[in-house]
C-alpha cells in the first residue's frame, strides 16, 4: 500500500512498509518516481529516504563542495563484511585516502594493459563454454556465465587467484553463493520487521561472511607461500611497501579491500553485459553493428587474438555498453551527504550530514535524455551526443571523489568479450525473453536464456 501524504517542506512520502515487496527496492522505488516525480521520500520503518532523479537536483548533490559520498543504510550493513574496504569506508576514515592513493595507478586506463592478457584467457573459457552450447544447443543462462567470467576475471586480474567457475558444472563457486546471501541480507535488513526474531538469518549471515573472510585468507596465503611478489597486480600493491617503508596497508584492512574487489569487481560488471546481451538480442540492427565493428578488427578469423590496443578501436560496442547501463545501471542507486544546511532546488531543505539517494535509473530517463527515454538507442553515446550534454546526466559509476576506481577495468573487460561473443556467435531468442530484473543489491536480468549458433563472420 502507498499512503501518500505531503510533510511540510511539501516533499511526497511515499509509505511502503510491505516487507514481501523489498526484494525489489530499486523498482520500487523508481514506480514511486514515476508517480511522484524527481523528488520523494519513502519511508523504511522509522526512517525516511529522500530520493533524488532529476538533472537539476542531481547537478547540485554532485557538487563536492556542497555535498560528498554518504554512507547509506544499506552501506552501513555491508560494512559488516567489507569493513572500511574502499567502498564502504567513510570519507573521513584514514584508510580510505591510504588505499586510494596505493590503488589508483593500478585503475589508470594504461594499467588495463597488465591485465588484458587474465581477461583474453577468461573471455576465451566463456567461448569454450559457449561452443558447446552450440554444439548441444542448449541455452545458455547469461547472467550466471556473465557472473562467472567477472568473477575469474577480477580473481586472476587482480589477486592471480583462480576460481575456475567454468570447470563447476551448473553451480557456483561457494564463494559467489555466500556473498549473494551476503548482499541480501544487507539489502533487507534495514526494512525488516523490528519485532521479528532474526537470530537465524543472522547467524546464517555471520557464517556467510567468515566463509567470506577464510576465502579471501586462502588467496592471500596463496600469494605470500608462493614467494611471487606480482608487484603489479592488486594483492602486490597492497602487500608492498608504502611511501614509509613500511607495509602499504595493514592485513585487516587488506583482507576488507580483497573482499570489496571481489564484490564490486564482479556483480555490476556481470550485471552490464547480461543487459547489454539483453538489448542486442532485442535490437538486431545494434547487434549487427557491433559485429560489423568486429569483422573490421579480426576478419573472420575463428580464433581472433584481441590485444590490448583493439579494445579501443570498438567505440560503437563501448556505446552498447554505455547505452546498457544508462538503462540499467547495474548499481542502481548511491547516496550523498550535505556538508553544511543548505537548499536543494532552491526550496528542500536539506541538515547538515542528511543523507539524500540518487535513484541513477530514473536521472537516466530525465528529459534531458529527449523523448523516448526507455528506448535503447547507442547512438546517444555518439561522440556529438555526449558533447551536447551535461556530465550530471549520466552517473553509472557514481560521481567525484568516492566515484567507481574500476571504471576502466569494467569496460574493457566488457568490451573485449561483448565484441567476442558477437563476432562469433548468432544469437537466438529461442523463449521470447521478457525482462524481468532481480536485485541483490545490484540488478540483473533474471531467468534470462538464449541459444546459439556459430557465425561466419561474413553473415
Ligand atoms: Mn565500481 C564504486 C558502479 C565496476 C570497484 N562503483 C562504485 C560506485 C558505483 C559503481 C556507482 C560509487 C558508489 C557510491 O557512490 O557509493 N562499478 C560500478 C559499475 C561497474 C563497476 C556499474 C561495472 C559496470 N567497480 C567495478 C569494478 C571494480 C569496482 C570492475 C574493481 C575492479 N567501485 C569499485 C570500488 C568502489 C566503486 C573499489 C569504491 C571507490 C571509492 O569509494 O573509493
Amino acid at each position: 500500500h502507498s499512503d501518500e501524504r505531503a510533510a511540510d517542506d511539501g516533499i511526497p512520502v511515499a509509505d511502503l512498509t510491505d516487507a514481501g515487496l523489498t526484494h525489489t527496492p530499486i523498482q520500487q522505488s523508481m514506480d514511486l518516481a514515476r508517480l511522484h516525480g524527481p523528488v520523494f521520500k519513502r519511508k523504511f520503518g522509522e526512517r525516511e529516504t529522500l530520493f533524488l532523479s532529476s538533472l537539476d537536483l542531481v547537478t547540485e548533490v554532485a557538487d563536492e563542495s556542497r555535498f560528498a559520498k554518504g554512507v547509506s543504510v544499506v552501506l552501513e550493513n555491508v560494512r559488516e563484511f567489507a569493513g572500511d574496504g574502499l567502498f564502504t569506508a567513510y570519507n573521513d576514515e584514514p584508510n580510505w585516502a591510504k588505499a586510494h592513493e596505493v590503488l589508483m595507478p593500478a585503475f589508470a586506463l594504461g594499467s588495463m594493459r597488465t591485465y588484458h592478457p587474465a581477461m583474453l584467457k577468461v573471455a576465451r573459457r566463456v567461448m569454450a563454454s559457449w561452443d558447446r552450447r552450440v554444439a548441444d544447443g542448449t541455452p545458455v543462462q547469461v547472467a550466471e556465465d556473465m557472473t562467472r567470467m567477472t568473477l575469474d576475471t577480477i580473481g586472476l586480474a587482480g589477486f592471480g587467484f583462480d576460481f575456475e567457475s567454468f570447470s563447476r558444472g551448473d553451480s557456483a563457486h561457494p564463494f559467489v553463493e555466500a556473498m549473494v546471501r551476503c548482499l541480501e541480507w544487507s539489502m533487507t535488513k534495514f526494512s525488516r520487521d523490528p519485532e521479528a526474531d532474526h537470530s537465524a538469518a543472522d547467524a546464517a549471515f555471520q557464517a556467510d561472511a567468515d566463509y567470506l573472510a577464510s576465502v579471501v585468507d586462502e588467496v592471500i596465503t596463496a600469494r605470500t607461500e608462493s614467494g611471487e611478489t606480482g608487484d603489479d597486480d592488486l594483492l602486490g600493491l597492497m602487500l608492498g611497501a608504502g611511501a614509509d617503508g613500511g607495509p602499504a596497508l595493514d592485513l585487516a584492512n587488506i583482507r576488507n579491500q580483497v573482499i570489496t574487489f571481489l564484490i564490486a569487481g564482479h556483480e555490476t560488471t556481470s550485471g552490464a553485459l547480461s543487459f547489454a546481451l539483453y538489448h542486442l538480442l532485442k535490437d538486431p540492427l545494434a547487434l549487427r553493428m557491433v559485429q560489423r565493428e568486429a569483422d573490421e578488427l579480426w576478419g573472420d578469423r575463428s580464433d581472433p587474438d584481441p590485444s590490448f590496443e583493439d579494445i579501443g578501436r570498438l567505440p560503437f560496442t563501448r556505446q552498447v555498453l554505455n547505452e546498457a547501463l544508462r538503462l540499467w545501471p547495474t548499481a542502481a542507486a548511491f547516496t550523498r551527504q550535505a556538508r553544511a544546511d543548505t537548499l536543494l532546488g532552491g526550496r528542500y531543505p536539506v541538515k547538515a550530514g542528511e543523507l539524500v539517494t540518487v535513484l541513477t535509473p530514473m536521472l537516466h530517463r530525465d528529459p534531458a535524455w529527449g523523448d523516448n527515454p526507455e528506448l535503447f538507442d547507442p547512438s546517444r553515446f555518439s561522440p556529438e551526443a555526449e558533447a551536447a550534454r551535461s556530465p550530471h546526466a549520466y552517473k553509472p559509476f557514481g560521481t567525484g571523489e568516492r566515484a567507481c576506481i574500476g571504471r576502466q577495468f569494467a569496460l574493457h573487460e566488457a568490451t573485449m568479450l561483448l565484441a567476442l561473443l558477437a563476432h562469433r556467435y548468432r544469437l537466438t531468442d529461442h523463449g521470447d525473453y521478457r525482462l524481468r530484473i532481480k536485485e541483490t543489491l545490484t540488478l540483473k536480468p533474471d531467468g534470462f536464456t538464449l541459444t546459439l549458433a556459430a557465425r561466419t563472420p561474413a553473415d
